[in-house]
């Protein structure tokens, strides 16, 4: 019986279900030889590497099951570095079964879960970073989600890695170096010039640290949730972002109950915009379940737009109208209520400015000046204008998302280990400021490094790898 690793496996790469084509891969050592029980084609003496073949794919007993074609890819030129086939078939549910069922009979077994990914990164074609990057692309639904995946596959990120690892070794092998020949009196590096490179690595880290905030903001979208009293138009927003009539507007106050969310792309990112009910004090018990709905989506969100009404600020505010004197405590009450966490940004969403005139707007924003925001803006269901503009402030105060030229990390995987190891080189440095044991700065600079090349899988840990590919899809 061969070693799981050595078998050669099979699955359908394309997505399952009804298709013009589908897509079978099989990877293995004895991938040609299962594939030439079905194929005349393939019993020629020499079958080409990145050749395609056409033929009929033929039962053991020779009856027809489809016309197909074998691309054959040699040991060391495929994605998993292995001998691969990849049949294209007819996308019908039922020729791909039996395809499948026929290679299995002849000694092909199913691929797990990523298993062709996690071949092509046990055979050195792609580091860990790259693996998780190929998952990313597939899921990316955005241009921002494929470039930042793309340029992790170009091995961008893996090569500032390498490099802080490379930097490290070099460190931890002077230190170690000095500890052998301390008692001879021997100097073997300047402790200035260790401090300096270990001072440069976490500069390194500290800005790929950084990038995974719009790393994951990129990938996941970036969670908005709109906040504020009812009838401010909140609903109305949701369905102007997202262009579509998704949740139900009227003029009665606490008419959304429940929370909506739909996505919409603008500028190659993805925005998830969660309407909420309306915050108010209230008997209905329906109405009181949503409002604590909307309260949790708040603490969720990345970004809360509170938004206002400008007509009821005038209103509560009678003289304004004439003297341009809005009151703001309704805003103030609103964001009372709005949950208070550190790394939320607020924006402040004065809607209905159509029925303000000019003067009275510039009142409104200069009278909410003196909130605590991160950002104030007039909007206007009724001006498709709003949109782009709520959406360009929303990325504005949300991040840096020029990073997309950088090396982007973009894993919850990559950054625990980042930070670990930016945490260790800490205790190193503190280590060597105050001239302590150099004993101590090898230990933490030990752990500093295990924890940069895990990142990049060049330390085998069981849990890493069934963290990164049990994410994956059947087929890939
Ligand atoms: N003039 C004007 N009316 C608006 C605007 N936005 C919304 N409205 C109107 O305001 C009313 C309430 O809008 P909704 O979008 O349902 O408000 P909401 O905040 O979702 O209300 P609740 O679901 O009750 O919390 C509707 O009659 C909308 O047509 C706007 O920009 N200008
Ligand atoms: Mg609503």
């Amino acid at each position: 019986m061969l070693e799981r690793n050595d078998q050669t496996i099979c699955a359908i790469s394309t997505p399952h279900g009804v298709g013009g084509i589908a897509v079978i891969r099989v990877s293995g050592s004895h991938s040609l030889e299962i594939c030439k029980n079905f194929s005349t084609a393939l019993n020629k003496k020499k079958i080409e590497s990145h050749r395609v073949y056409f033929s009929d794919f033929t039962d053991l007993k020779k009856n027809k099951v489809d016309e197909v074609l074998f691309t054959f890819f040699e040991k060391g030129k495929s994605y998993t570095g292995e001998e691969t086939i990849e049949i294209s078939c007819h996308g019908s549910r039922f020729v791909t079964q039996q395809i499948l069922d026929l290679l299995v009979k002849s000694g092909a077994r199913i691929a797990d879960k990523g298993e062709f990914t996690y071949r092509a990164f046990m055979n050195g074609n792609l580091d860990l970073v790259q693996a998780e990057s190929v998952l990313g692309l597939i899921e990316s639904q955005n241009k921002a989600a494929a470039k930042v995946a793309l340029r992790q596959l170009d091995g961008v990120v893996s090569k500032e890695f390498e490099k802080n690892i490379s930097d490290l070794t070099w460190c931890l092998a002077h230190i170690e170096a000095s500890i052998d020949f301390i008692e001879q009196g021997i100097e073997v590096v300047d402790n200035d010039v260790l401090i300096a490179k270990l001072t440069s690595i976490q500069n390194s880290l500290e800005k790929l640290i950084q990038s995974y905030n719009s790393g994951r903001l990129i990938k996941d979208g970036i969670r908005v949730a709109l906040i504020g009293a009812p009838n401010v138009g909140k609903s109305s927003i949701l369905n102007l972002l997202v262009k579509n009539d998704k949740a139900i507007v009227t003029p009665v106050a606490g008419t959304t109950r429940d929370v909506i969310e739909s996505e919409t792309v603008f500028d190659g990112l993805k925005f998830n915009i969660i309407d909420t009910a309306g915050l108010r004090d209230t008997q209905d018990q329906i109405e009181v379940i949503g409002i604590d709905r909307s309260k949790k989506e708040a603490e969720k969100a990345d970004v809360i737009c509170v938004v206002v009404d400008a007509t009821t600020l005038l209103k509560n505010s009678p003289e304004a109208a004439v003297k341009g004197t809005p009151e703001i405590t309704e805003i103030k009450e609103t964001l009372k209520q709005v949950p208070d966490r550190k790394d939320v940004k607020k924006i402040l969403l004065i809607n209905k400015k159509d029925m303000a005139s000019e003067a009275q707007q510039r009142e409104l924003l200069k009278a909410a000046s003196s909130v605590q925001v991160n950002a104030v803006l007039m909007t206007s269901t009724q001006l498709e204008s709003s949109r782009a503009e709520i959406l360009e402030e929303i990325k504005k105060t949300v991040g840096r998302f020029d990073y997309l030229e950088e090396a982007v990390i973009s894993t919850s995987r990559q950054l625990e280990q980042a930070e670990y190891s930016f945490e260790m080189i800490s205790k190193s440095l503190r280590e060597l400021e105050s001239n302590m044991g150099a004993e101590f700065v090898a230990m933490y600079l030990k752990e500093s490094l295990v924890s940069l090349q895990k990142i990049l899988g060049q330390v085998y840990d069981d849990q890493i790898m069934d963290r990164v590919f049990k994410e994956f899809c059947l087929g890939k």
